[in-house]
């Protein structure tokens, strides 16, 4: 925040330096010069910008590197006329790793076709051709790697690496096929071509507690209000463009991740406003935060809306615990329809302003109840199940 106050704030003193001192050409100078960095500054930090270089789904062509193939060659040294066979084996060729890392954001720097290196191939003097070093690709955490539209494995914790396909095995030199029946061996293999596959790629945000709630209902300025994160606010429908993720943080501290959405509207199943394949980033909330807009004529609609959208996504999805929110009750004659909306609804509904911060510790304190539920859940479900005891993933391509 502050990075962007400096150059307005060295704009407005050389302003003022321009109109007092008469024929400062360098000042002037420096004045255009700064102006430009301004609006630089201001269109790259801009969500639609942001939101092009956010990309949560990629389709990707892998293949492993070839072997390098087997030398056939015979050994002529001082000495040694007929040294036999001196062919070495080629190398193996890389394979294609995939790896989560805590630093990649996004799925835009992944390529579309990936080919692993290729092995060297064998020389004679009985030397093997090196291997190739291999082909490693950073994802997000979170990033779910589907084949034929089937999760085969999902990169939960920073560090986490696969093989996706192998390289091919070198070939081998004619040195391998010496033998009392053959003394002189001509042939030599060539190198295996690597394993190839399509992957799809699709990043899932991790969080706790997901904000789900119509455009405009105040997810983005509830978040800022609970955390530190600075998602754009803005009085037209979606602002959000991609997901953002705050952090509460508590006394103990203990820290709870939220995720804001982009707006979810009536019928975005059939792709009506942004659709909903964005939902894929509260498929990993253990919780969700309905948000309601009190200023709307009849709120409790909208999350019957909300609830069936979120069911048309993933059947389940609907019925995890939640908590209803009811904000905006700042604004005049909001109390009668809270009233009403809190006859409609089963669980008790939190009233905040989001914008005044009431009701935002007690959204909080409601937050760190959920967190803590989940959590004792968890731990009672990890003792029922046995414990995988290698904790390393395979892959079954
Ligand atoms: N009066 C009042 N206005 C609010 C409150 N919370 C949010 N707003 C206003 O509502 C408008 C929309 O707020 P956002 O936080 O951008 O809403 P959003 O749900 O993130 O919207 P999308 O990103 O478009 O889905 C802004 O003009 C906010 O100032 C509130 O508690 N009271
Ligand atoms: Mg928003």
């Amino acid at each position: 925040m502050y990075t962007m106050y400096v150059p307005a704030m060295i704009l407005w003193s050389l302003e003022q330096g321009m109109r007092t001192t008469h024929g400062l050409c360098n000042s002037r100078r420096i004045y255009t010069v700064l102006v430009q960095v301004q609006r630089t500054y201001a269109s790259k930090h801009s969500e639609k910008k942001q939101a092009k270089a956010f990309v949560d789904w990629r389709r990707v062509s892998v293949e492993g590197g070839r072997g390098g193939n087997g030398c056939s060659a015979f050994i002529r040294e001082f000495a040694r006329p007929f040294g036999g066979p001196g062919g070495g084996d080629g190398g193996n060729g890389g394979n294609i790793v995939i790896k989560a890392d805590k630093r990649v954001k996004s799925l835009a720097k992944v390529k579309s076709i990936y080919r692993g290196e290729s092995g060297n191939p064998g020389r004679n003097n009985s030397c093997h051709g090196k291997n190739a070093s291999h082909t490693v690709i950073p994802v997000p955490v979170g990033t779910c790697i589907k084949k034929d539209g089937d999760v085969v494995i999902d990169l939960e914790r920073n560090g986490e690496t696969v093989v996706v396909v192998h390289g091919g095995l070198g070939g081998k030199g004619n040195q391998f096929f010496l033998s009392n029946e053959d003394k002189a061996p001509m042939l030599a293999t060539p190198g295996e071509p690597g394993e190839k596959c399509v992957l799809d790629l699709e990043l899932r945000t991790i969080a706790h507690a997901g904000l789900v709630g119509f455009p405009n209902a105040g997810k983005s300025t509830l978040l800022r209000a609970i955390s530190r994160a600075q998602p754009t606010v803005a009085a037209y429908p979606f602002t959000t463009l991609k997901p953002h993720v705050g952090i509460i943080q508590y006394e103990d501290f203990e820290q709870v991740a939220v995720a804001d959405i982009p707006g979810l509207v009536r019928g975005a199943h059939l792709n009506k406003g942004l659709g909903h394949s964005f939902l894929r980033h509260i498929e990993r909330c253990h919780f969700l935060l309905f948000v309601i807009d009190l200023s709307v004529t009849e709120p409790w609609t909208q999350l019957d809306h909300l609830k069936h959208e979120l069911a048309l996504y993933q059947p389940g999805l609907s019925s995890r615990p939640h908590a209803v929110v009811a904000n905006k009750i700042d604004l005049p004659g909001t109390s009668e329809k809270l009233r009403l909306l809190q006859q409609h609804v089963d669980t008790p509904v939190m009233p905040i302003s989001a914008k005044e911060g009431r009701g935002v510790g007690k959204l909080i304190c409601k937050i760190r109840e959920m967190y803590d539920e989940d959590m004792a859940a968890q731990v009672a479900h990890q003792k029922g199940e046995k414990e995988n005891q290698s904790g390393t993933k395979f892959l079954k391509l």
